[in-house]
């Protein structure tokens, strides 16, 4: 690869093939459920037990699905390369860290994290949260919370992430929308700075006219051959 500086956004699409659900395809989480109930910070003031049971449900689900092919191909590529590569993810599973991914930023939080509200203390977290858990940290009750960011929060590792993007000379969206914002806006930030970009995506997306490379299949198979 003659580039030395390689950013790589993911979104649900790469776990898709794991059995993992993505969000706005046919079929998928906000079809089934008004993200308005359940991931924003309004949602949770006004019935947290909603907003548990929706994570708790995800959160089991990640004991049944394993990374695929293409989170392994992307840890590989960090092992392998000689520049440097670090993923900027949307997803909250941990697909990318179970394959070998070290260089990993998680922007719209973790469903393996909790964080008390209270005292802001940020800890792992592998089972059910109800809101009558407590704080092992400051001991408060009912103010721990899924360590995800929701709809209107600032999502997470924002600096390092521009940073990243001012310095990539490659930039590579894989199975993303680029329907969410501030990750949507990634590929101008990388091109504005002269990064060449490559979208790989199953569906056509808003943001096609944006790449340089357009590549449209499933991640299963386009992440190991974009790699090789
Ligand atoms: C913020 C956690 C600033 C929750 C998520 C109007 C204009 C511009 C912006 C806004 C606006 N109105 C509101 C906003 C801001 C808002 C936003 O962007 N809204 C959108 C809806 C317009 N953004 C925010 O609120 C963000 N914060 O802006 O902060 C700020 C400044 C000051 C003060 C306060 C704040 C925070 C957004 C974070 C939301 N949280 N996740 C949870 O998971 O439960 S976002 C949610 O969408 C998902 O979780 C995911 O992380 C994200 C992106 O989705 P994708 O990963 O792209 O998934 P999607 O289903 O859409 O697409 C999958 C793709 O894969 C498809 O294209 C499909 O073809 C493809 N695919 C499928 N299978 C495969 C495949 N590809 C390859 N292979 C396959 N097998």
């Amino acid at each position: 690869m003659p580039f030395s500086s390689v950013v790589i956004l993911t979104g649900a699409g790469i776990s898709a093939e794991s059995g993992v659900d993505t969000f706005r395809d046919k079929g998928g989480i906000w079809s089934k459920v008004d993200l308005r109930d359940v991931a924003t910070p309004q949602a949770f003031a006004r019935d947290p037990e909603r907003v548990h049971g929706f994570y708790n449900e995800r959160r089991a689900g990640l004991k049944t699905v394993e990374p695929n092919v293409a989170h392994r191909a992307l840890a590989r590529l960090e092992q392998e390369f000689t520049g440097s590569v670090l993923v900027v993810t949307q997803n909250i599973d941990d697909l990318h860290e179970r394959a070998g991914s070290t260089n990993l930023l998680h922007m719209h939080g973790e469903l393996t994290k909790v964080f008390c509200t209270k005292c802001g203390t940020h800890r792992e977290e592998r089972g059910d949260l109800t809101t009558f858990d407590y704080c092992s940290h400051c001991g408060a009750t009912g103010t721990l919370r899924p360590d995800i960011v929701w709809f209107g929060e600032m999502p997470y590792h924002m600096d390092e992430i521009q940073e990243a993007l001012q310095r990539c000379d490659l930039f590579v969206a894989i199975g993303t929308s680029g329907s969410v914002y501030p990750a949507a806006g990634f590929v101008e930030e990388a091109q504005a700075n002269g990064a060449h970009t490559a979208e790989l995506n199953l569906e056509p997306t808003d943001h096609d006219n944006a790449f340089d490379d357009v590549r449209r299949g499933r991640a299963t198979e386009l992440v190991p051959a974009f790699v090789e």
